[in-house]
């Protein structure tokens, strides 16, 4: 994206065009509204409004976008007038008429400038939308008081309770937009000079297209019902309720108060983390100046079992062309089948079209022997984790890969390190380890060997941005930063069913935390076989799930695992056999059973994940401790509204922390369970891993 010139003291200025004033804002990178935007456009507008020579004014931005939005970063800093609500009264209040021309994204505040003029103009390829939602909070710039009197109360609840973009053509169907066209600037200053010329259209706040009450109130309790834990949903339905019953300025009381509220709500703050942390764990740290990613046209997936065609499929899904790459004809065709299916269902969902799956296809091309890898740019390798094949594919591809291309393993655990010695080119070598399924998981662990050149590390990185994958970088390491830490989770779950805990017990600790599924759940959905497989190569025990395996309990494929999954084959019940297997497990310990409190089993599961990553910090493995949150939030389903679990155990508070896994330490003799030194210091300091993140990026 082009970076524009760095802005002026005064982000917002303006020049008359034919008696238009074109008042313009560059704030770059994405124009967000800080209080400098803020003044600028109020004093801009209100000049322009004064200036007789003015017949009428046109709002637009510099750059890629049209305005992206309040500045999140200004959230929790002492106010600056004017407020965004404020501002926007101004612009809507001028004798002339105003009309926005959207020259990109339109989102959030920089939707509710707009709906603050009096008309609205936008590109094709504009977007507009109001995400404040996935922030935790709501419109809170007049999109819940002026969107539904603009366009009606249900398409407006519905624009704000996705929080998802719209595009331009979408928005002109709703009412958001008056015109649609390539040179916005051009249509706005002449449909500002036909608006000045005529009757002006009725502002936003006075127009009255609410629509029927009684859909509304259906359409707000289907989404009150879905939203239920999400406190958002029902502060939007509040505050456009407020749009049938209260004057305008009553509304917007009502929607200030809702805002004020939830920007302050620990879980706003967690979801703002998260925004920040995902886009800093793409900057590379320690990159040479100057470093440009390797340029990629086409890309080659070696495997085409369910990790390759996923990735296969991302690859295609980003419009990169991709060679499939198998050891014969017939495990070709079903990896392409694989494929061709998984297209099929997302078309039968209606989640994909026709074309775009005809597309899709069209760029992946099936090839039998490593030489197909000859011409791509980036090569993944997604074959067995065995460590002997992958060197030998390695081995092979240093010689068949073009000079330059990238040469990627999607290895879960094993030694980049290793492997890249394998090759005659250790420096274009490294780990991309996608998450199952590769096609529907955010998270992209690049994992960056010793020998790694800067470039091929920038370029794994911004492909991983191309697939619109989330990636972030990771040292070498035994199951790097996620499966490191999941490792240490896995630990502690089995160990409380060993102390006194049931399966039940465990995932439902999770589950009140706000995980999908605890660990014992997703264990069958995978598979029990994968652990033991793993186990059984490194010498490791895990008593309990060895047993459920000689006992043939596989998770859902078999019908049983930890739990019994008898009537529709997704649903697990508890079963006394599993039971049994446990308590028979504890005694053959020498365990003493007992009843473990949720509390505990929480902290168990979480605070060694905790310990690990602030071990993962130490030894330089991840760069931030937002990346580690951007990870487990990305490929493993913590809650967001936590933050992850760094930002988690910040707020948690670490001294705590601390303590309590001194206390587990010494109540099972295991050393692991010890704090880091990390996590000691900070906590003795009155540190935070925040406050470390921060003077790291200083
Ligand atoms: N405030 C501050 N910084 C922002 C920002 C924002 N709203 N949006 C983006 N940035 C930074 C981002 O951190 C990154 O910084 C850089 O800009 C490029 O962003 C009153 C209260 C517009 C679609 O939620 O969706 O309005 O890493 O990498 O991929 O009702 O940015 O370079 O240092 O994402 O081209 C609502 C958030 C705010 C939109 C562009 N608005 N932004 O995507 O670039 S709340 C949003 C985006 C609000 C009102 C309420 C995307 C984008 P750095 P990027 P991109």
């Amino acid at each position: 994206m082009a970076q524009q010139e760095p802005v002026t003291s005064n982000p917002v200025t303006s020049t008359v065009e034919d008696g238009v004033a074109i008042v313009r804002i560059a704030n770059p990178p994405v124009n967000a509204l800080s209080a400098a935007v803020r003044g600028g456009l109020v004093r801009a507008v209100e000049a322009a409004d004064a200036d007789s020579s003015v017949r009428a004014i046109v709002v637009t931005a510099e750059g890629r976008t049209f305005i992206a939005g309040a500045d999140i970063t200004e959230f929790g800093k002492p106010p600056v007038p004017p407020t965004l609500p404020d501002a926007i009264a101004s612009v809507e209040a001028t004798s002339k008429p105003v009309v926005a021309a959207i020259n990109g994204a339109a989102l959030g505040g920089g939707l509710e400038v707009a709906l603050g003029c009096h008309a609205r103009v936008a590109t094709p390829s504009a977007k507009l939308g109001l995400p404040e939602v996935k922030l935790g909070i709501l419109p809170g710039a007049g999109g819940t008081q002026r969107l539904p009197r603009l366009i009606g109360a249900v398409p407006a609840l519905k624009l704000m309770t996705s929080g998802d973009p719209i595009s331009a053509k979408e928005a002109q169907s709703l009412g958001i937009l008056d015109e649609v066209a390539e040179d916005a600037l051009a249509a706005a200053k002449a449909l500002a000079l036909r608006l000045a010329g005529g009757a002006r259209p009725a502002a936003a706040s006075a127009a009255t297209n609410l629509g029927d009450r009684d859909a509304f109130e259906a359409a707000a309790g289907a989404m009150a019902k879905k939203g239920a834990e999400n406190p958002s949903i029902a502060a939007c339905i509040d505050a456009v309720r407020a749009a049938f019953d209260k004057p305008f300025d009553e509304g917007m009381a009502i929607e200030r108060a809702h805002f004020i509220r939830l920007r302050d709500d620990p879980r706003s703050k967690a979801l703002r983390h998260v925004f920040f942390a995902e886009r800093a764990a793409a900057r590379i740290p320690g990159l040479p100046k100057g470093t440009q990613p390797r340029p990629v046209a086409r890309a080659a997936v070696i495997g085409g079992g369910t990790m390759g065609g996923g990735i296969a499929m991302s690859f295609a899904n980003a419009g990169i062309p991709v060679t499939l790459i198998e050891t014969s004809e017939e495990n070709l065709q079903r990896g392409l089948e694989r494929v061709a299916g998984n297209y099929a269902t997302s078309v039968k969902r209606g989640s994909l079209t026709e074309e775009a799956r005809g597309k899709r296809m069209g760029l992946i091309e099936g090839k039998v022997g490593l030489e197909a890898a000859a011409g791509a740019d980036v090569v993944v390798e997604a074959v067995f984790e065995e460590m002997g094949l992958k060197k030998e594919i390695f081995g092979k591809l240093q010689g068949i890969a073009k000079p330059g291309a990238v040469l990627a393993t999607n290895t879960s655990y094993l030694d980049v390190d290793e492997i890249a010695a394998s090759t005659s080119r250790p420096g274009d070598v490294l780990g991309m380890h996608f998450f199952s399924p590769a096609n529907v998981m955010k998270l992209l662990e690049v994992v960056r060997g010793r020998e790694t050149a800067p470039d091929a590390l920038a370029t794994a990185v911004e492909v991983g941005r191309k697939l619109a994958k989330v990636p972030v970088v990771s040292g070498v390491c035994y199951g790097f930063i996620g499966n490191r830490m999941l490792a240490r989770r896995t630990a502690q779950a089995d160990r409380l069913l060993i102390e006194g805990a049931m399966p039940e017990e465990v995932d439902a600790a999770l589950n009140a935390f706000g995980f999908r599924m605890g660990p014992f759940a997703m264990t069958d959905l995978a598979g029990l076989d994968i652990g033991w497989r793993i186990r059984q190569a490194s010498g490791k025990k895990s008593p309990v799930a060895d047993a459920l395996v000689e006992a043939g309990r596989l998770g859902q494929k078999t019908k049983r695992g930890y739990y019994d999954y008898a009537g529709d084959g997704r649903t697990g019940v508890p079963d006394p056999e599993v039971r049994a297997v446990i308590e028979r497990v504890s005694a053959e310990q020498g365990v003493t059973r007992r009843a473990i409190p949720p509390e505990e089993i929480l902290e168990r599961l979480l605070y060694p994940m905790i310990n690990e990553g602030a071990r993962i910090l130490e030894e330089g493995i991840a760069a931030r401790a937002g990346d580690i949150d951007t990870v487990w939030l990305n490929g493993y389903g913590w809650p967001a509204g936590t933050g992850g679990p760094m930002f988690h155990a910040d707020s948690l508070g670490l001294p705590r922390i601390v303590a309590r896994l001194r206390d587990f330490a010494q109540a099972s003799g295991d050393e692991s369970l010890r704090p880091a030194a990390l996590l000691v210091r900070l906590a003795e300091e009155g540190g935070s891993f925040a406050a470390l993140d921060e003077k790291a990026a200083a």
